[in-house]
Formats: C-alpha cells, sequence, structure tokens
C-alpha cells in the first residue's frame, strides 16, 4: 500500500494499517519539521477523540487536551447564546490541536517502524485502473519505484492523487468565499470556551490549544497579508467585534504565528477509481467555521482503514461501499459548515436586512432547544456509520 502525503489523514492511515500488520509505505513532499510546524486544527469531534484512543494515539490528548461542554456564539455586540452540548445531546468536544496530533503520529511511526518518506519528490501514480498500481518519486536525487496493491491519496487539496482519477470519471462541487481568516497564536490564557462571533464588522472566533496559548481569529478581506495587521490592529478588531464582557477575558499578548487562510467548500466524487482511494482534504475541504477539516479527514481513514483491512481478510465489499458511505458524512459536514459560515460572516455588500436576519436566526436558536440540539448534534459530530458487508 502507498499512502500518498504524511499529514494527519496519511499518518493516521499508515498507522492504523501498520498495527494491523499490513505493509504501507508513505510518501511525504515535504520535511517533518514542516508539517509539524503548520498551525491549523483545534477541535475535534468525539468520534475522532474514539478513533484516536481506539488506535492507542490518545494518551498525550486525554493530558494535555480541554473537553469542551459549550459552543458559544456572541452576536449584536452584546447578546451571547450558548449551547450545551453535552446537556443537549449527551456529547462533548476535545480542544487538541492538529500540530499536536500530528506529533503523536509521528512519534507513533517513529516508536514501530512504519515507514515515512520525506521529502518525496514528484510523486506520481500509475496504472490504478489495473490489478496493479505503482508509484514513482524522487528521493535525495534517486528515482524509486514501489509496485503496490492499492495507493491511498491523502495529499491535500493540492495534490497529485485527485488529478490521477480521469476527468471524465471525476465530478467537482467548489463553493468559494469572498473573505478570509486570519488566524494568530498568543502565549496569554485562553478564553475558557469556544467563542464565535457575529458582527456587523465581521465574524471572530477565540479557541484555544492549552491553557496558556489561545488561538484567535477575525475575518479579513481576501486581499489582505499578514503585513496588514499588526498585532495592535487584530486586537482591536477582535475586541471590538466581542461583548464587553468577553473582552475581559482576554489579555493581549505578541503574537507568535500570524496566518491567513481563505475559505472554500470543495467535494471530488468518486473517492475511489480502480485501486486509487482518496481520503481528507485530497478529496473535500470545508470552511473552518464548523471545525469540520480535521475531522472529516479522520472519518474518511476510519472508514478506509476498516475497508481495506477487510480487503486482506478475503471481503471486498467494505472498499466497493467506502465511497458512498463516506462522501454521506462528507456532504454532511460540507452542509453543516456552509450554513454556519453563512450564519457568521459579514459577506460584501451584506445590506442591514441581511445582517438583522442573522440576528433573527441567532435569536431563534437562543429560544429554541430543538434548535439548539440540532447544532449540538451536527457540531460534536454525527454517528459513524458502519460499513457493513453486503
Ligand atoms: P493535509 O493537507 O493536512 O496533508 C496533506 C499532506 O500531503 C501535506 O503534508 C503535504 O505536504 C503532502 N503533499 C501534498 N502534495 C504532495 C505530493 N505531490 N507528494 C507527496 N506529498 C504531498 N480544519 C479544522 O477543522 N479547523 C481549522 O481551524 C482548520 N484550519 C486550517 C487552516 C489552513 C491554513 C489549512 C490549509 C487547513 C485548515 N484546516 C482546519 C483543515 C485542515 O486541518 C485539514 O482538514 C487537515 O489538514 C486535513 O488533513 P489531510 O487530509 O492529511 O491533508
Ligand atoms: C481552532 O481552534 O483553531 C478552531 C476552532 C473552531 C473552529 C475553527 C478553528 O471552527
Amino acid at each position: 500500500m502507498v499512502i500518498v502525503g504524511g499529514g494527519p489523514a496519511g499518518s493516521l492511515l499508515l498507522h492504523i494499517l501498520h498495527n494491523a500488520g499490513i505493509d504501507a509505505i508513505v510518501l511525504e513532499r515535504q520535511t517533518r519539521d514542516y508539517v509539524l510546524g503548520r498551525i491549523r486544527a483545534g477541535v475535534l469531534e468525539w468520534g475522532t477523540v474514539e478513533v484516536l484512543r481506539a488506535n492507542g494515539l490518545g494518551r498525550n490528548m486525554d493530558a494535555e487536551g480541554h473537553v469542551h461542554d459549550t459552543i458559544n456564539i456572541a452576536w449584536r455586540g452584546s447578546e451571547l447564546l450558548t449551547v450545551d452540548t453535552n446537556l443537549q445531546m449527551g456529547r462533548q468536544m476535545m480542544g487538541y490541536g492538529q500540530t499536536r496530533i500530528q506529533k503523536d503520529l509521528y512519534d507513533a511511526s517513529d516508536a514501530v517502524g512504519s515507514e515515512i518518506v520525506f521529502e518525496a519528490d514528484d510523486v506520481a501514480i500509475h496504472d490504478i485502473e489495473t490489478e496493479a498500481p505503482w508509484v514513482t518519486y524522487c528521493h535525495n536525487g534517486v528515482n524509486e519505484r514501489i509496485d503496490c496493491d492499492y495507493v491511498v491519496g491523502c495529499d491535500g487539496f493540492h495534490g497529485i492523487s485527485r488529478q490521477t482519477i480521469p476527468k471524465s470519471i471525476r465530478t467537482e462541487y467548489l463553493k468559494e468565499y469572498p473573505f478570509g481568516w486570519l488566524g494568530i497564536l498568543a502565549e496569554t490564557p485562553p478564553v475558557p470556551y469556544l467563542l464565535y462571533a457575529n458582527h456587523h464588522r465581521g465574524f471572530a472566533l477565540c479557541s484555544s490549544r492549552n491553557p496558556m496559548l489561545a488561538r484567535f481569529y477575525v475575518q479579513c478581506e481576501l486581499t489582505d497579508s499578514v503585513d496588514d495587521w499588526s498585532d495592535d490592529r487584530f486586537y482591536e478588531e477582535l475586541t471590538a467585534r466581542l461583548p464587553a464582557d468577553q473582552v475581559a477575558l482576554i489579555s493581549p499578548a505578541p503574537s507568535i504565528e500570524k496566518s491567513i487562510a481563505p475559505l472554500r467548500s470543495y467535494v471530488a466524487e468518486p473517492l475511489r477509481h480502480g485501486r486509487l482511494f482518496l481520503a481528507g482534504d485530497a478529496a473535500h475541504i470545508v470552511p473552518p467555521t464548523g471545525a469540520k477539516g480535521l475531522n472529516l479527514a479522520v472519518a474518511d481513514v476510519h472508514y478506509l482503514s476498516q475497508a481495506l483491512m477487510a480487503v486482506y481478510a478475503g471481503n471486498t465489499s467494505g472498499i466497493n461501499r467506502y465511497s458512498d458511505v463516506a462522501l454521506r458524512r462528507v456532504w454532511s459536514a460540507v452542509r453543516f459548515s456552509f450554513w454556519m459560515t453563512n450564519l457568521l460572516h459579514r459577506f460584501p455588500g451584506q445590506t442591514a436586512f441581511e445582517q438583522r436576519t442573522q440576528e433573527q436566526e441567532l435569536r431563534y436558536i437562543s429560544s429554541s432547544p430543538a434548535a439548539q440540539q440540532s447544532l449540538a448534534e451536527q457540531y460534536t459530530g454525527l454517528p459513524f456509520e458502519t460499513l457493513g458487508a453486503d
């Protein structure tokens, strides 16, 4: 098995397959430190927590992570909607950064000696429509070839795997949002809960990585660069979008990381063609508003690893169902992330009427246990389906 891409999807799949005694190798384009240096997701659905624990990856998460019971949304400058997901759905979330998960995965690979080739250049996938696919790449100036049973594309939105599926087979869905997220990390006590904000100046979010590391975001223009945003300007905008009692919880500190991410919704179907499977961002992208990107990658790997283990036990029904089962969860998360993004952001040219309808929806959710239950159910993640046998 060749896995292209050593981010969370690829390295988790390697870990699970290696534990099952299935021979696999990861080909990662970047260096180990480059992958470990990327600052990305921060909130885990409980399904993700359970997958990590079930595969022996829960120790650091359980020791350092922060269990969240609520989602909080500030709106209209002074209102605060609190959805208690534990009360509404009996489900919680775990705050534990993707960066830490990635380190746990690489440390686990080191511990068992599973193979991740870093700085693998010019990866190319061949003959996926035959029963003998093969992959070529260049490492330390040497051209290599691996003959394998299956190839799994875990190489993210900008990877090459998806392009290996003929355009005539592939259907792509794309929506690009007319704004970005400017995020900073700061060594200061975070707001003790997840705090989103709808404000006429734009979206904001307060999250955390640990008791002394806060993660803050503000909606920004797509044309902005981090050089346009001093720390002072960032905190001025963040606090302008939050109620005064929430601002009191923030002790501004210099940013130690600052980056802008564009927002898009994207899905490529199917997730399988011949002997090639896609998992994670290689197949789908969601705006981070619903905290779904990393969780979807884990869900794909949860399904695909089960299907691949079944194949080596003689049962091919799982791999035949993988794409349909995984895509049902993908589209559920895509729609939820689309809904939350439209609810919480200020769109260019947004009228006073549109701002008020956003606020009215938040008022409705504040007053409706049914609406809060629906939000809690989707934010904490729907239960996994079983791949089942045909
Ligand atoms: P990844 O993109 O993480 O990993 C793909 C790997 O493949 C990379 O290491 C890449 O170097 C490698 N690769 C690419 N092309 C290759 C090639 N040709 N050959 C070999 N290797 C190749 N999600 C959230 O839930 N919350 C967030 O706040 C959030 N913030 C994000 C911010 C940014 C800037 C980005 C880009 C994403 C963010 N995400 C967030 C989503 C993110 O967490 C992804 O869902 C998650 O990284 C998906 O993991 P993978 O599918 O492994 O893809
Ligand atoms: C984060 O902690 O980085 C985070 C939390 C919630 C989101 C997106 C990102 O919706």
